[in-house]
Formats: C-alpha cells, structure tokens, sequence
C-alpha cells in the first residue's frame, strides 16, 4: 500500500484545496493529513476561521482523506514520515524548494502540485469583507446629496 502525505491548515476548505487533496490521493492508496493545530498555527501568525477540531471533522468528511494527524511543530515530519510508513509527502506548488520539504528528500518522495490558481482562504475572507461593505455602503443613506 503506497502511503501520501500532506501537511495544512485546511481552514474554510475550498476548491483548491480538494484538488489537492484528490491529486495528493491519486499518487497512492492511502493519504494522511497532517492538520495544523490553533497553536502551531499561532506560531506561525495564522488564526484560522474554525477552530482545530471544527477543521478535523470538515476534512474527515472529504473523502481522499484516510487519516488525520495534528501538525504541532515545524520538526515532526521526519517522525511523521518514518513512524507512519509514508512514501511520498505532497505539497501544493507555493511550497516547491522550500527548506521546510526538500529535506524530507532522503526519506521519501516529495512532489509539490501545482496550486490551483484564484483561490485562498485570505481571498475568500477579503471578499466576504469587500461584500460585506459595499452592503453597508448601499444600505446607509447618503446624507451630502440631500
Ligand atoms: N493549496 C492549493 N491551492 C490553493 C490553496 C491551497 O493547492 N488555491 C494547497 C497548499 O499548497 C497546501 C494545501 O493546499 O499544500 C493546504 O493549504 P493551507 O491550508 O493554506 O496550508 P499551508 O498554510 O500551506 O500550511 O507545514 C506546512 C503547513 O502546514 C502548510
């Protein structure tokens, strides 16, 4: 059985991370996500929408998605790897070269996908914030005209 990888926050889960997920599955049999937790994620100056276990039961739903694991440290993935049997850690293409992937090169295959294009979580909450706005503009009378 070949066993994938992959490592994420998956808040306010889009389109562009379920095509990830499914090419991540596509590679093998089996795929484990690796969820980041709220306190990883504040390390990183990420507060996510849902919370962590809010995260888990939405991912759990998907189903590319064997099994999920908590992401609490930059440092596990060696263990992740070796402890879990995996053979390939996938990753979305914004990744590709970076320090924190192409070591585990010596472990396991690593292959970064290409990211799908015109969506994000931050887009996703800009937009909700844009529309949210012009709302408000539309609905306050504009007082200089009267
Ligand atoms: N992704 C994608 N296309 C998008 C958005 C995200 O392919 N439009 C991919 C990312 O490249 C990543 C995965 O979906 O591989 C999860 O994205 P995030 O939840 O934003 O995860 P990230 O902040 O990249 O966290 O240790 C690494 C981190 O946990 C990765």
């Amino acid at each position: 059985m070949k066993k994938v990888l992959t490592y994420g926050t998956f808040d306010l889960l889009h389109y562009g991370h379920v095509r990830l997920l499914k090419r991540a599955k596509d590679l093998g049999d089996y795929l484990v996500v690796a969820l980041s937790t709220d306190e990883f994620n504040a390390g990183k100056g990420k507060i996510s929408y849902f919370d962590y276990e809010t995260r888990k039961e939405i991912l759990s739903a998907i189903k590319y998605v064997d099994e999920i694991i908590p992401e609490v440290n930059w440092e596990q993935k060696v263990d992740d790897v070796v402890n879990n049997d995996i053979d390939i850690v996938v990753m979305g293409s914004d990744w590709a070269g970076s320090d924190r992937f192409d070591y585990l090169k010596e472990y396991c295959e690593v292959v970064y996908l290409d990211r799908t294009e015109g969506i994000s979580t931050t887009k996703i909450k800009s937009d909700l914030d844009s529309k949210a706005k012009k709302k408000v503009k539309s609905l306050t009378p504009n007082r200089i005209n009267k």
